[in-house]
């Protein structure tokens, strides 16, 4: 299935392939962006973020180590269909599913947010239900339907709701939501951290949050949705909401809740052709490098 649903993409993550026999960790691109519903764009991330990770370093600050000593396997990008969203879901559900069932510990790198929905399906048909999310994101996106679309970016985490248990679900960095969609929040029992409780709790307090939730469950998978991070700081995504958090504050989060049981993470709705300098895709690419670094030194 793999081969049938994969594309080998022009540009290496950090310019080099790891041998997939010595790496567990998997580059995958989903360049899918039909239900944004106002900056599109984001199909041109995974390649824009492949090209600036060739600029960073490859040392974490945080974790102590090098990721060029463990290079990711970059399986290339997963064939979309620009438009057909059940075609592509289903594309994305078989390369996620055999991936996770391969023992991968893969990073997508989206598209838009709502390619986290046949990731997390594949995953869950693969490993089971026992799978706590965390998810950085500015907006609840918890709209059933959003233009007529069920399956709009700004339907992730009701789409996310039928997959899993909402109680599994912890949102971080929350900013921007409707009357309904907090009432439904609430109602569903999805957890969430907006930039006030960041701030007033601090990191290492919503950290603590964030363990004791993810506590009852074998396994978690990150979604982190670029739009998280202040405008400042990623001013190239789809759907920019101002009050954001700083890269630090996330990567300071990140770090302390990632342990063994992370596996996997997508970072998703960077958008390249309204980027400023790249600043982006470089955030986009260091939160990759970072997150795999954590899971490495955890494992
Ligand atoms: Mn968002």
């Amino acid at each position: 299935m793999r081969e049938l649903y994969l594309n080998k993409s022009p540009y290496l993550f950090l310019g080099v392939s790891g041998d997939p026999l010595k790496t567990p960790y998997s580059i995958v691109g989903v360049p899918f962006d039909t239900t944004s519903s106002f900056r599109s764009g984001s199909r041109f991330a995974p390649i824009h973020i492949r090209l600036i990770s060739q600029s960073l370093e490859t040392y974490s600050l945080r974790a102590d180590v090098d990721v060029e000593d463990f290079p990711p396997h970059d399986e290339g990008d997963i064939i979309v269909s620009p438009g057909e969203i059940s075609w592509t879901f289903r594309a994305v559900e078989e390369v996620s599913g055999e991936l996770f069932n391969d023992g991968r510990r893969p990073a997508f790198i989206g598209g838009d947010h709502i390619v986290s929905v046949p990731i997390v399906t594949g995953l869950v048909k693969t490993l089971g239900r026992d799978t706590c999310l965390i998810i950085f994101d500015a907006h609840l996106d918890l709209r059933d339907s959003y233009l007529g679309n069920k399956f709009s970016h700004a339907c992730v985490m009701k789409r996310l709701c039928e997959v899993v248990d909402p109680r599994s679900i912890v949102i971080v960095g929350v900013r921007a939501f409707s009357k309904n969609e907090l009432n439904d929040a609430r109602k569903m029992k999805v957890k969430y951290y907006t930039t006030l409780n960041v701030r007033r709790l601090g990191v290492r307090g919503v950290a603590k949050a964030i363990e004791d939730i993810a506590s009852s469950f074998s396994r978690i998978y990150i979604s982190i949705d670029t739009d998280v991070f202040d405008p400042a700081y990623a001013p190239g995504v789809q759907t920019p909401e101002p009050d954001g958090l700083t890269p630090s504050e996330v990567l300071d989060i990140l770090y302390k809740i990632v342990d063994s049981r992370v596996v996997g993470f997508d970072v998703v709705e960077v958008c390249p052709p309204y980027d400023v300098n790249d600043a982006t895709s470089a955030l986009a690419a260091k939160t990759i490098l970072e997150l795999l670094s954590y899971i490495h030194v955890r494992h």
